[in-house]
């Protein structure tokens, strides 16, 4: 019999296959598509724990699609994805990051077209602060089993099958949603398994914390100026003043609001003027998550998840978070909209 004061542990394998279990015509595709991630994902949390003693930080000395510098671990973590979605044979199509064009896997009958992030956040590597790696999961929606083409990719974010990230912080989680609740998973070194550590995450409606590169603030439109102000003010009645939080990884920083509540935005600016962060392999599957537990995600007026992509690689503005705090940033965009500031004499 066994002790039932010892707490069982359950595995992402196993909460997989229950999971798939409550869904009879269930043929298991999906939960091997996670399964073969959450590997993915043990190699390349190992990877980043050891990435100083290697020599494998650093600059690999090519740049992405965005002009951006790439780190080895970069490529390291975008090889090892693409890898362990090969060797199921139930995905056509990666469209990563770091790769220019869709990359074709050799099942071109695979009914799953998978976005990545490989490492978001790279730029923090060298620092050791949280990075991760995002994926967003679509069904390839044309009939043909021909060669999957890019325009087969571009699907609004309510179209995903699942969604999550890991992130590689003072522990290694995995948090993901197949549209039915988010859960989430610690890995555990000694065993080298994920072990459930949350399930059906809800956030708070609201929360006190907010979100945003604030060296950007001469270029907002006035309604974010008013909002964020509105953020630093004393008011005891509505817990302000909020605090102020930004990792500069998105994935960490999108975390956080998750389990403690607040606002996370990355609106347009000069420097990046339809926003920086992308919509299909870094805003979308972040903010299928956050409404699974309750918040909601704006491109400003509408919902992310309901922006029509028209290139894999596009960016859009974002705001995301605890309902009523996405709800107020809405307000004071909305009222101050066309509005610019007035220069004092
Ligand atoms: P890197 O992957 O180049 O570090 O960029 C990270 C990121 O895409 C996102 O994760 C952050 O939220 C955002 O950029 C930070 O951008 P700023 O440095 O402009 O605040």
């Amino acid at each position: 019999m066994p002790d039932k004061k010892v707490k069982r542990l359950v595995t992402l394998e196993e909460y997989i296959i229950q999971a798939q279990n409550r869904f009879p015509g269930a043929k298991g595709d999906l939960s091997q598509l996670l399964r073969d991630i959450g590997l993915a994902a043990k190699i390349i949390s190992r990877e980043v724990n050891k990435a100083g003693i290697t020599n494998i930080l650093g600059f690999d000395g090519t740049t992405n699609v965005h002009g951006e510098a790439v780190k080895k671990l970069d490529l390291f973590a975008d090889q090892q994805l693409i890898h362990a979605l090969e060797r199921s044979q139930i995905t056509c199509m990666v469209i990563s990051e770091e790769n220019d064009g869709i990359v074709r896997l050799s099942s071109s009958e695979g009914k799953y077209v998978v976005y990545m992030d490989p490492l978001d956040g790279s730029s923090n590597i060298d620092v050791n602060v949280s990075i991760g790696s995002i994926f967003s999961i679509y069904m390839r929606e044309s009939k043909s089993n021909g060669k999957p083409e890019e325009h087969e990719a571009l699907q609004p974010g309510v179209k995903q099958v699942a969604a999550g990230y890991v992130l590689y912080g003072s522990s290694t989680i995995m948090v993901y949603t197949t549209g039915l609740g988010v859960s989430m998973f610690t890995l555990d070194p000694s065993i080298g398994e994920f072990i459930l550590s949350e399930d059906d995450i809800k956030m708070p409606d609201k929360g006190k914390i907010y979100s945003i590169n604030e060296g950007s603030y001469n270029s907002w439109d006035l309604g974010l100026k008013k909002y964020v102000k509105y953020c630093q003010v004393e008011d005891e009645k509505t817990n302000r003043p909020y605090s102020a939080r930004y990792i500069g990884s998105m994935v960490a920083d999108v975390h956080r609001t998750l389990m403690k509540g607040g606002i996370f935005m990355y609106p347009k600016s000069h420097k990046y003027p339809s926003g920086k962060l992308r919509l299909m392999y870094e805003c979308n599957p972040l903010s299928f998550v956050i409404e699974q537990a309750g918040g909601m995600a704006l491109e400003g007026e509408g919902r992310i998840m309901e922006v029509p992509p028209k290139s894999i690689h596009q960016r859009t503005p974002i705001y995301i978070g605890s309902r009523e705090n996405v709800q107020k940033v809405r307000s004071f965009l909305r009222e101050y909209a066309g509005r610019e500031e007035s220069v004092q004499a």
